[in-house]
């Protein structure tokens, strides 16, 4: 029996010192101290041992026991520490290296500037109207004194998807349609912001590009109005000292109708290679809206009197920003849209 209980310590030493987990140690624990374990089978036999030896052999039991308890714990001890060592080596975080780079998304310019251009209007009392991009031939055309067969139209050629319906080649028809729902009540005072299609392909236009219309109708609206209005817009979008210009031009929907330079942006009037040396840059073209589009729209021209604009964002964005090429606003080149 005592060699049972030696042999039983030696192979429970043997196993404990293999042991890789407190897992393994827990199995050998139940294995030979458990209730059913093999010191648990040894010791039923010690019925048979005489008075003399039993109590000898329980003792050295006992001190088996011990031992065994005692190397658990410590192997346990030693295990807990590895294993805890080994989960700091892994989850090691090294914080000088360079962290993973978030992406942050901007605006783009364009829509930059047209907010810039919005929020001067709204300051003005200007409400903000939107309207289809596919239009009627009425609504982009005739009602703007544009009728059929009018040589003006070749200004504008469109792309037609049939005899009656385009792409807007401004943003006009969203002023006609706002003007048809208000009348005959005034004020009209709105801004038509937008995409805007026309035949046209180079460095400085583009099949699609983005208008902003304005439209104030009122009694006794003057080209003053219109002046000072845009003098004021001018200025705020430039900069306080930008002076403005008008001279004379022709639209079908606008009478009298001018075109509006302002001082040049870049080098403030004195003559550079941006103003083609001359000191000016045409921004806008503006007039007192034709008595006959007031008409067709549901003003009596008599009474009413209106102006309106109309300006292309990319060009003004081009000036303020220096971009001397259109399609480098519509190539969505990280490289160039990280600048704004
Ligand atoms: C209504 C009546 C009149 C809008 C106007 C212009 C002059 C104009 C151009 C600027 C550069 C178009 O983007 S561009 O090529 N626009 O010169 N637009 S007056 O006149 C209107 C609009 C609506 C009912």
């Amino acid at each position: 029996m005592k060699d049972k209980l030696h042999e039983l310590g030696a192979r429970a030493r043997e196993e404990m010192a293999e042991a890789g987990s407190p897992e393994e140690l827990d199995e050998i624990r139940i294995r030979f101290l458990g209730k059913k374990g093999e010191l648990t089978r040894i010791l039923r036999g010690m019925g048979g041992l005489s008075a003399e030896e039993r109590p000898r052999v329980g003792k050295m039991a006992n001190e088996i026991r011990a031992a065994i308890e005692k190397e658990l714990t410590a192997k346990s001890a030693i295990l807990k520490k590895l294993i805890k060592e080994q989960m700091l080596h892994n989850e090691k975080i090294d914080v000088t290296l360079p962290g993973t780079v978030v992406w942050r998304g901007g605006r783009h310019p364009l829509n930059i500037v047209l907010e810039e251009i919005e929020n001067i209007f709204l300051g003005l009392g200007y409400t903000i109207a939107e309207g289809p991009e596919i239009e009627t031939d009425y609504y982009n055309f005739e009602a703007l004194n544009l009728p059929k067969d009018h040589p003006a139209r070749d200004m504008q050629d469109t792309f037609f998807i049939s005899n009656e319906i385009l792409l807007r080649t401004q943003t006009s028809p969203v002023q006609v349609r706002t003007m048809e729902k208000t009348a005959p009540k005034l004020p009209v005072k709105i801004i038509a912001p937008g995409k805007v299609y026309r035949r046209d392909d180079d460095a400085t236009h583009s099949p699609m590009f983005n208008q902003v219309e304005g439209l104030a109708v009122d009694q006794r609206i003057t080209f003053s109005d219109l002046k000072g209005t845009l003098a004021y817009f001018a200025r705020e979008m430039f900069g306080k000292k930008t002076k403005t210009r008008f001279r004379p031009s022709y639209f079908p929907f606008t009478e009298p109708s001018a075109e509006v330079d302002v001082s040049c942006v870049i080098c403030g009037g004195t003559g550079c290679r941006v103003c083609s040396h001359t000191g000016w840059l045409e921004i806008l073209g503006a007039g007192m809206v034709h008595p006959r589009v007031l008409e067709v729209s549901g003003y009596n021209s008599e009474d009413v009197t209106g102006f309106a604009f109309g300006m292309g964002i990319e060009r003004i964005t081009m000036l303020k920003y220096g971009i001397d090429d259109m399609r480098l606003l519509f190539e969505n080149d990280l490289r160039f849209l990280q600048q704004f």
